[in-house]
């Protein structure tokens, strides 16, 4: 469109017919209509986001509260946190004697990856193609050596992200991957290793979702597992829930840890 030309060569301002404002009385209601319309769109976009903010928090759920699993007949019985308790912070390092020289190493996990530091010195880290998610340390097989446990993504053949359990152990005199479990059917978010049953033996504790869930989606499964000696074995399972924040702690004082985590109440 041409511009009219004032007599110092600026153009004119185009009049409000030009802009098509009041250029007739169906043309206002058409614009009236617009606007309606626009704010309209603003007002579902605000509800949308409103009602999608808790998940992108990642606390689909309602409150949370800290519950315990603690060893029973045929399993583990589910009960409240004795009141007065204290839940610890999640350890930011954990420590642990790879290779059995009294002094323990540093295990750090600093984003995706996990990183072993002896005596300030790195040692060992997880390769870049891996994400790993969780670290637990403890002694896998009651072989009085102790490991690293991940729990980790990696892409199949296909390119798909998987979730897998590894090991990381000292062997032969290097840090190394001792043992790399297969994909698991439903991934695991976080895990913990402890003697959970009192028998002398550590278990392997985790929480676990499904492929698909959304980040931040809480797990949906407490499961209790046991090294068979070439890999672990499921022992027990809870009912389903909206578990995070798995810890293991003797919170009654009878040597036997118990499973701590929050359980959120499904929002009605
Ligand atoms: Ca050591
Ligand atoms: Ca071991
Ligand atoms: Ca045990």
């Amino acid at each position: 469109m041409e511009m009219d030309q004032d007599p110092k060569g600026f153009p004119k301002p185009l009049t409000n017919c030009q802009l098509g404002r009041i250029a007739s009385p169906g043309l206002a209601f058409a614009t009236r209509f617009k606007t309606l319309r626009v704010w309209l769109n603003i007002l579902i976009a605000s509800l949308a986001l409103l009602i999608s903010l808790p998940l992108l928090l990642g606390c689909g759920g309602g409150p949370a509260d800290w519950i315990v699993f603690r060893a029973d007949v045929g399993g583990y019985a589910r009960m409240e946190l004795p009141p007065g308790s204290e839940v610890p912070p999640a350890a930011p390092a954990l420590e642990v004697d790879l290779d059995a020289d009294g002094r323990p190493e540093r295990a750090v996990l600093e984003g995706p990856q996990v990183r072993l530091e002896r005596e300030g010195q790195v040692v060992w880290r997880s390769k870049p193609e891996w994400r790993v998610v969780d670290v637990a340390a403890g002694d896998v097989g009651d072989d009085l050596r102790q490991e690293l446990l991940l729990a980790m993504w990696r892409e199949d053949e296909g390119g798909v992200e998987r979730s897998q359990p590894y090991i990381i152990g000292y062997r032969n005199g290097r840090y190394d991957l001792v043992w790399g479990g297969s994909p698991v059917s439903e991934p695991i978010y976080e895990l913990d290793l402890g003697d959970v049953d009192g028998d002398g033996a550590n278990e392997l504790v985790v929480l676990t979702g499904l492929y698909g869930d959304a980040p931040g989606t809480p797990a949906r499964y407490l499961t209790v597992l046991g090294w068979n000696g070439w890999g672990f074995t499921r022992l027990w399972r809870s009912e389903a829930g909206r578990y995070r924040q798995l810890r293991l702690l003797d919170t009654d004082g009878d040597g036997i840890l118990d499973i701590l985590l929050q359980a959120e109440v499904p929002s009605s």
